[in-house]
C-alpha cells in the first residue's frame, strides 16, 4: 500500500479557483504544505479534466504532494494519478478498486458512523469524514456533524480520515483532537489572495496542534 499524508488536502473548485487556476492554485498551495490535491471539477467533462489532471501532475511532479481525481476513473486513469476519490452516491468502493486496480488510492467519502464502520480497509485507504460545518462551497452536503459526529466517524473507521466541512486553518487542532489525520479546505485555499501562504497557514496550524 503506498503512503500518503492527508495532513493539508485540497480540494480544487474550478469555480472557486476562477482567478489564477486550478493548476497555479495548487501549485502555490504545495509550495505552502499541501500535502494531497483532489481535482474536483463537476462542470467540465472527461477529455477537460484530463487535460488539467495532466497539468496539475506536471506542476506537482517532484513535490511529493499527490493527486487525487474525484469520481473520473477514466480520468485517473488517462492521467495516472496517485488516487481516485468517490462518493455515496457514486460506484461502489469495490467496482472503483476493480477499475483503478491496486495501485491506486481510493478515499471515500462518508457522512456517519455507520458508513464510516462500513469501510472495507482492504478496498478504501482513507476516508473524508463530515462534514464537520455547513458550507456553501457544497450546496447539496449532508447534514453538518459538528466536532462530536466527525470524532464518531473516525473512532469507529478502520482507515484514516480526513475532516471536510467549513474548515479553516484554526480548526487543525480540533480536527486533530478528533482523530483525522487531517484536515480538507476547498475555500481556505481557493481563491485566496495568496494560496500559498494559505496552505502555509494550515500546514503550520496542523503541526503545532
Ligand atoms: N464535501 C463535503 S463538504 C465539501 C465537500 C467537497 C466542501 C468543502 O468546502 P469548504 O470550502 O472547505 O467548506
Ligand atoms: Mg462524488
Amino acid at each position: 500500500m503506498r503512503r500518503f499524508d492527508l495532513s493539508v488536502y485540497l480540494v480544487l473548485d474550478p469555480g472557486l479557483c476562477a482567478g489564477i487556476g486550478m493548476v497555479e492554485t495548487a501549485r502555490l498551495a504545495v509550495r505552502g504544505g499541501a500535502t494531497m490535491v483532489q481535482l474536483r471539477d463537476k462542470q467540465g467533462g472527461t477529455a477537460q479534466r484530463i487535460a488539467t489532471g495532466r497539468a496539475l501532475k506536471a506542476a506537482l511532479a517532484g513535490s511529493g504532494a499527490l493527486l487525487i481525481v474525484n469520481d473520473d476513473v477514466e480520468a485517473a486513469r488517462q492521467i495516472a494519478a496517485d488516487g481516485l476519490h468517490v462518493g455515496q452516491g457514486d460506484m461502489s468502493p469495490a467496482e472503483a478498486r476493480a477499475l483503478v486496480g491496486p495501485e491506486m488510492l481510493l478515499g471515500l467519502s462518508v457522512e456517519s458512523p455507520e458508513l464510516a464502520r462500513a469501510v472495507d480497509p482492504g478496498v478504501v485507504d482513507y476516508i473524508g469524514a463530515g462534514p464537520v460545518f455547513a458550507t456553501p462551497t457544497k450546496p447539496d452536503h449532508r447534514q453538518p456533524v459538528g466536532w462530536e459526529g466527525l470524532a464518531a466517524q473516525v473512532a469507529v473507521s478502520p482507515v484514516p480520515a480526513v475532516a471536510i466541512g467549513g474548515l479553516k486553518a484554526p480548526h487543525a487542532a480540533q480536527a486533530k483532537a478528533a482523530g483525522a489525520q487531517g484536515v480538507a479546505v476547498v475555500s481556505a485555499i481557493c481563491g485566496q489572495s495568496d494560496p500559498e501562504a494559505a496552505a502555509r497557514q494550515i500546514a503550520r496550524a496542523w503541526g503545532e496542534a
